[in-house]
């Protein structure tokens, strides 16, 4: 029977407060409105972001709330006016959506379109409403995404078609962590071939960095993380070199640039945390590094620096997403996917059906999982 234009009642992971459990509920989800797009997820990563939102390291987060926003799934009905999708079309949901009218989507260096909810997390659609309720009461949306539900709503610059026959529990991680650690590598910092690179943190993000420096045709590529358990996986997917700085009795830094012979040509911090962007800015080459800030700290704290770091001639740059226009960009790298020219299936550490979701958050939470998808539905 067709649910078109009706209410679906599904099961969704609820946040109802920080550091608790996330609550697996059944919930109500109301059809799609003009120019949104309900969609039947398959499947969902679980990103730091999630954990660091349900943290409290974010500015703010309303509550109920359904997190997730690395996911992909299939239409099941679109309302007035859409264009990019029609039911049965498979997608990636886009955490950076990209309204393609504001000055930032305009701009050919930006990807950070004004109308994102990225660190706000007002959490509704572009009409200020919510299509999520639990027994009539109304629940927060999620970066426009809230994939750890399997049916969600999405406004129609949420949405990228794709392939039919990409594999979606492993596109989904395109989303967010593989398209963010490897784009850095890849438009960010453009690593060039013949170069040492130096990755803090292994996890999908860190991963995805070393894969993109491996195919860039850098030559050192050094993984730092404090869980020696990461490094097989990353000497798999291309580090020459891996260090846990537990195991150092000089700093990190000294360590990385006694590696390099004088630094590296360029590091990227994959945990958000200031003291390790430190040490990654001073691992790098002080007359000609490149020094990448990924990892998204808890919103109080600050990055205090010696400015001599960076007028010795140094580079530093944060990106967001790997700097990827997510509409235009994403079709391109499921293709690659497919063509077996990048292997996503190497990230997937675990996957968990959604009541186990809090399984899940509790491996991230211990640095253990490179990523785990949480599979909520059939391809
Ligand atoms: P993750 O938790 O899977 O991996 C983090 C890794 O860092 C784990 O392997 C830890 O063991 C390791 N680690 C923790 N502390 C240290 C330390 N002091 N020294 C060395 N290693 C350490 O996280 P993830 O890969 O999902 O995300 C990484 C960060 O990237 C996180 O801050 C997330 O919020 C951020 C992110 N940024 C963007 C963006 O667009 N900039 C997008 C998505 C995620
Ligand atoms: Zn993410």
């Amino acid at each position: 029977m067709s649910t078109t234009g009706k209410v679906i009642k599904c099961r969704a992971a609820i946040a109802y407060e920080f550091n608790k459990p996330l609550v697996v509920e059944e919930i109500e989800v109301a059809p799609p409105k003009d120019h949104e797009i309900r969609v039947k997820v398959v499947a969902s990563g679980i990103c730091h972001t999630d954990e660091h939102a349900l943290s409290g390291g974010m500015a703010s987060l309303n509550f109920p709330v359904i997190l997730g926003h690395e996911g992909a799934g299939i239409v099941e009905s679109v309302g007035k006016g859409v264009i990019k999708v029609k039911p049965g079309d498979h997608v990636i949901l886009l955490c950076s959506p990209m309204c393609m009218k504001c000055k930032a989507c305009l701009h050919e260096n930006s990807n950070f379109c004004e109308k994102n909810d990225v660190g706000k997390n007002v959490g509704f659609m572009l009409d200020k409403t919510s299509r999520f309720s639990i027994k009539g009461k109304m629940i927060h949306h999620f970066m426009t995404t809230s994939t750890f539900s399997e049916y969600t709503v999405v406004d129609e610059f949420a949405i990228c078609r794709i392939d039919k026959d990409a594999p979606l529990d492993q596109v989904c991680l395109i989303g967010c962590g593989f398209s963010t650690g490897f784009g850095t590598v890849m438009n960010t910092a453009k690593v060039k071939p013949g170069t040492s690179c130096v990755i803090f943190g292994l996890g999908g993000i860190g991963m995805s960095a070393v894969m993109a420096c491996k195919i860039s045709g850098a030559t050192k590529i050094i993984g730092v993380d404090i869980n020696p358990d990461k490094f097989p996986k990353a000497k798999e997917l291309g580090c020459t070199d891996c260090v846990n700085p537990k195991d150092c009795k000089k700093p990190i830094d000294q360590i990385i640039t006694e590696m390099t012979n004088g630094g590296a040509d360029y590091g990227f911090e994959c945990i958000g945390k200031v003291d390790v962007m430190e040490s990654m800015i001073k691992s790098t080459n002080y007359a000609y590094g490149s020094a990448n800030i990924i990892g998204v700290p808890i919103f109080t704290d600050r990055l205090c620096l010696d400015v001599m770091y960076l007028l010795t001639g140094r580079s530093l740059q944060g990106a967001f997403l790997g700097d990827y226009k997510a509409c235009l960009d994403f079709p391109g790298l499921v293709s690659d996917v497919m063509s077996r020219k990048i292997d996503l299936g190497a990230l997937v550490t675990s996957r968990l059906s959604l009541d186990k979701i809090n399984e899940g958050f509790e491996l991230i939470r211990g640095g253990k999982a490179v990523r785990t998808v949480v599979m909520l539905g059939k391809q």
